[in-house]
């Protein structure tokens, strides 16, 4: 009778500790918000730069271009958007109005839009064309809208964040539907003698979270997403989501670009950076920059230091004066998601066999191989060292790690190592980094080997991951 007593209050006590366990660990610090997850989860996005310098070639208009100059002669939005589809975008974001302050929708705020063009006699609507194109054919749609406004005339007067205020309503009100990024430009070009606006930053991002509770707001330091402080395409190699947002704003009054390019770990505020690039030189269309397309090599390099660094790719492909996607651009997207798949569609760590000290079953080291991002690996709490081993499915070549922490708990990790099994039996390492969070793919030098071993060395909270997978490339050349 007592033994039995005892045997109960031991698996009582069993039963608690592993349940214990099996808790997921506490969320760290500055965690995303749904939005802000699945906004990352897009990976990659298309821009379109679309507008008067369409036509006029500049890059900045001034705001004097006569209204007329906007006259697309075959405008069609399906083009764009199935083309985007067909490369693996998610979503599309047009510069509704850049800095020269024409309008691609009939603004009522505004004398100079597409109402006041020739363009069907004043009855068209790109914005609406648009917004339908990405409803049909699965893509999300956004906008950038340039607070700089070379053609407002009150640009520079107390009244203009009023009226900025109403355009965004015009914009973001409905009329076009679900908006799930609003993209703000820092840019201003007035210079120490032109017009100065001071901002009214707050009243312009509750505008939008009131209209567009579901859109992440774009802007050198968020609240959003951030910018990753240059226009070449490239994320730090170190690349933290966090960002100390305090006391600055967008802008002249933005962090240096060196913090925008790798975050602040530890930081009180998520804005993981968007990393916003042309596949063109300039980020309107231009006949002469059509030789100059950018190469599949150089779209998969974007591709690795972009995504492959914890960021989302924002890809610029600007329609031309018809109103389309030019055949050179679209082609070469084609080239460039045909490269993406033959990397990435064999993933060699499948059927791996992965052990490693983990907080309880549901966190198993195994989840790593689990494509499903809600199931992950977690180490126990207050360990914040971890080394996962993968015995692959027999000898395997690859030359790709890709690696993603489970960033609704927030970003972790700070250091990890890769190691290889050699013939002999011993351990070789063959990358170290730093950061992982939502996606990080590193690049290594063309191994073969039957284990690879995962060591994380650093990390700000108990380590999670929730995909680890091996890839070989024989497309980009590292050289
Ligand atoms: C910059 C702008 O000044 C460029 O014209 C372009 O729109 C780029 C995406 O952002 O700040």
């Amino acid at each position: 009778m007592r033994s039995y007593t005892f045997i109960n209050v031991y698996f009582v006590l069993f039963v608690l500790l592993t349940a214990g366990c099996q808790k997921a660990p506490e969320p760290y610090g500055a965690c995303p918000t749904p939005q802000q997850v699945a906004w990352q989860q897009m990976e990659m996005n298309l821009f379109c730069h679309f507008g008067p310098n369409t036509f006029t070639g500049a890059e900045w208009g001034d705001g004097t271009e006569p209204e007329d100059i906007f006259n697309p002669t075959d405008l069609d939005c399906r083009q764009w958007t199935a083309t985007a589809r067909t490369a693996g975008f998610k979503g599309v974001i047009i510069t509704a109005k850049h800095h020269d302050g024409f309008c691609l929708w009939p603004s009522p705020e505004s004398l100079h839009t597409v109402a006041q063009s020739q363009w069907r006699n004043g009855g068209g609507d790109v914005l609406r064309e648009l917004s339908e194109a990405c409803a049909a054919d699965g893509l999300r749609f956004g906008v950038y809208i340039s607070p700089w406004d070379r053609n407002d005339p009150r640009y520079g007067t107390p009244d203009y964040n009023a009226a900025f205020v109403r355009t965004l309503e015009s914009v973001l009100g409905g009329t076009y539907g679900p908006v799930y990024e609003q993209w703000f430009d820092g840019a201003c070009g007035e210079g120490p003698t032109g017009r100065r606006q001071v901002y009214d930053w707050p009243l312009f991002n509750e505008t939008v979270h009131r209209l567009q509770p579901d859109a992440v707001i774009f802007s050198d330091v968020g609240p959003g997403c951030r910018w990753v402080g240059n226009e070449q395409g490239s994320a730090g190699r170190t690349n933290w989501s966090t960002l100390d947002v305090e006391g600055f704003e967008p802008g002249a009054g933005s962090p240096p670009t060196e913090v925008l390019n790798g975050g602040t770990p530890g930081a009180s505020h998520w804005a993981a950076a968007e990393t916003d690039v042309s596949i063109r030189p300039g980020w309107f269309w231009r006949e002469s920059e059509t030789p100059r397309v950018k190469s599949v090599q150089q779209l998969l390099q974007i591709y690795y230091e972009s995504v492959g660094r914890n960021s989302l790719l924002l890809l610029n492909v600007p329609p031309d004066t018809r109103g389309r996607i030019d055949a050179v651009d679209s082609l070469r997207l084609m080239e460039f998601r045909a490269a993406l798949d033959t990397i990435f569609d064999c993933d060699l760590a499948e059927g791996a066999t992965v052990s490693g000290v983990a907080r309880g079953r549901r966190f198993a080291a195994g989840n790593i191989l689990d494509p499903v991002y809600d199931r992950y690996w977690a180490a126990p709490d207050g360990q914040l060292t971890a080394s996962l081993t993968m015995e692959l499915d027999g000898p395997k070549t690859f030359n790709r790690i890709l690696l993603q922490e489970y960033i609704p708990l927030g970003q972790r990790i700070a250091a990890f190592h890769v190691d290889i099994l050699t013939p002999e039996g011993a351990w070789q390492e063959i990358a170290r980094e730093t950061t992982v969070g939502y996606k990080r793919i590193v690049l290594t030098p063309t191994v073969t080997t039957t284990a690879v071993r995962i060591l994380i060395d650093d990390a700000l909270a108990c380590p999670t991951l929730t995909r680890a997978a091996l890839f070989l490339d024989t497309i980009y050349c590292t050289k």
